[in-house]
């Protein structure tokens, strides 16, 4: 019976996730996390992150994500799952950040060293030390160069799927490109974290995915090929540098002979990395429109599946390729966990007394409301941050804990209705999904029954779900998505959560004053 390992290198972690899957088991067999900062001290990273006295600026070092990769599938090799029946390997990655690799690169992901450590060896290859990662809010200039120079906002958003985003690639490069003329030319291939990793497992240079391409500002969502205005609006000659786009869950590849040699794997074969909201759509099971999906992860984010490549009017959200083909509509929040983790620190709880407020105060809050915006924030742009509490103090633990997790929800409620999805249901993942009360406000705020999945790490197991369909699709077999997830994605049993409809009465108007507050502090 195969077995498929799926990825996911986020912003604080490295999760494997091992499936069986033949005809009558489907199971997963092993599951592991590396949180970086412990894993890997001597890169002096904080949530993944290097620290920076400017709040604008978020980078990570790509040998760590490389560090990683090796001790997880060394922890694989060493799981006491048979290596043999390995079929495939597939990944997800944090979305927008980049890699920027020398000409070196070519030869020497070729000839890697058995013997030897992968980060040694993939530090000759870069051309920047740090890769800037989609916390990162410092290139408004350059956003507004792009969009100048394709002819404005709404012609980026027609064609790439959303307007310029300072954590997208494309702004990033720019700024690459103007403040290190000479690390860009140097550059022959800029990666995505996905297509970097996907890189290192196949011994030469990935192509990219629709999925993670499209959270680039550089993809032509319909073609799914480079957009030359905006290409070419961004950085001299960087057409010649982004490796091409292969169709969503395509074969890119084999395990290159490092990873047989150093750890016993077999050939198995690589299908293309996506990007980590893209993986999760698969690992939620949304795979047909109609349901949404929220993670509560370090970032928040809404997403749903959409056939068409339907753009945001209001300029908030992004539509992004899906694994399976169609598209998805996204908005993400910057303001996650790590927003609910300063309340709760703050004042010095624990998750169950966080709960334990939640409990026991009202719907509503009293009229009283937050912008809850602790770090700068995507959605709705604010690039210095600042917490509003309208009608209470930041020493009033209940009005803040509640206040959090309500102005999360609404905010979320309010810039997803672009995409136009009809919510019955909500499928909950990510760390804070766990937290039933968190779920009961979602529920009461959408108005919809929300679900808890069964597997916290859903964008590994869509990683693993797209190494599954994948390897089907390399083999000549058609596959049905429905098929592909059956009994790895099922919501757990009892963990329907109902909309209480009083209280969604009640966050129906408290939503629209939560806008009129966000619009005024916005002025
Ligand atoms: C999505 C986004 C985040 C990252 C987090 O646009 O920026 O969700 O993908 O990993």
């Amino acid at each position: 019976m195969p077995l498929y390992l799926g990825l996911d290198s986020s912003t604080q972690s490295l999760t494997a996730i091992v499936l069986e899957a033949g005809s009558g088991r489907r199971r997963v067999v092993f599951e592991s996390s590396i949180a970086f900062d412990d894993a890997f001290p001597q890169y002096g990273t904080r949530h993944g992150v290097l620290p920076s006295d400017d709040a604008a600026m978020a980078v990570s070092p790509p040998l760590m994500w490389a560090d990683a990769l090796e001790l997880m599938m060394d922890r694989v090799a060493k799981s006491g799952v048979d290596l043999q029946r390995l079929a495939a390997v597939s990944g997800s990655a944090q979305q927008h950040g980049s890699v920027y690799l020398s000409a070196a690169a070519a030869t020497g992901l070729a000839s890697l060293d058995p013997a030897r450590p992968l980060a040694d060896q993939v530090a000759p290859m870069l051309a920047r030390k740090v890769s800037p990662i989609w916390m990162d809010s410092s290139t408004s200039a350059e956003c507004a160069e792009i969009e100048a120079a394709v002819g404005g906002e709404r012609a980026l958003a027609q064609h790439t799927g959303s307007r310029a985003f300072e954590r997208f690639t494309a702004a990033q490069i720019r700024k690459f490109a103007k403040q290190d003329p000479g690390g860009y030319a140097a550059t022959d291939r800029v990666h995505l974290v996905s297509s970097f990793l996907a890189s290192l497992l196949t011994g030469a240079h990935a192509p990219m995915d629709p999925g993670d391409g499209s959270g680039m500002n550089l993809m032509d969502l319909g073609a799914c090929q480079w957009w030359p205005p905006a290409v070419d609006s961004t950085a001299t000659g960087l057409a010649a540098k982004l490796p091409p786009i292969t169709p969503a869950a395509a074969s890119v590849g084999t395990l290159s002979p490092y990873w047989q040699q150093r750890f016993g794997f077999p050939a198995a074969r690589v299908i293309a990395w996506s990007g980590d909201n893209p993986c999760s759509l698969v690992g939620v099971g949304l795979v047909r429109e109609g349901r949404l999906a929220i993670s509560l992860g370090t970032s928040d984010t809404v997403f749903g599946l959409m056939r068409e490549p339907r753009v945001d009017e209001t300029g908030t959200g992004h539509v992004f390729g899906a694994p399976t083909g169609d598209y998805m509509g996204l908005t993400c929040f910057k303001n996650g966990s790590l927003a609910r983790e300063r309340v709760r620190d703050q004042f010095r709880l624990s998750w169950e007394e966080f709960s334990g407020i939640l409990r026991r105060t009202p719907a509503g809050n009293a009229g009283r409301i937050m912008l809850p915006w602790f770090e700068p924030e995507i959605t709705p742009t604010v690039l210095t941050p600042g917490v509003r509490r309208l009608g209470f103090t930041d020493q009033d633990v209940a009005a803040n804990v509640r206040g959090v997790i309500e102005a999360q929800q609404m905010a979320m409620a309010l810039h997803s209705r672009w995409m136009n999805v009809k919510i019955d249901s909500i499928h909950a993942t990510g760390g804070a999904a766990a937290n039933r009360d968190i779920l009961q406000v979602m529920a009461d705020v959408f108005g919809a029954t929300v679900y808890q999945l069964q597997v916290g790490n859903s964008a590994a197991l869509g990683a693993a779900l797209m190494a599954l369909h994948g390897d089907a699709a390399a083999e000549g077999r058609r596959l049905p998505w429905d098929e592909v997830i059956k009994e790895f994605v099922e919501p757990i049993a009892d963990s329907a959560l109902k909309p209480n409809a009083e209280h969604h009465g009640l966050y129906r108007d408290l939503i629209e004053t939560y806008a009129s507050h966000e619009r005024k502090a916005l002025l």
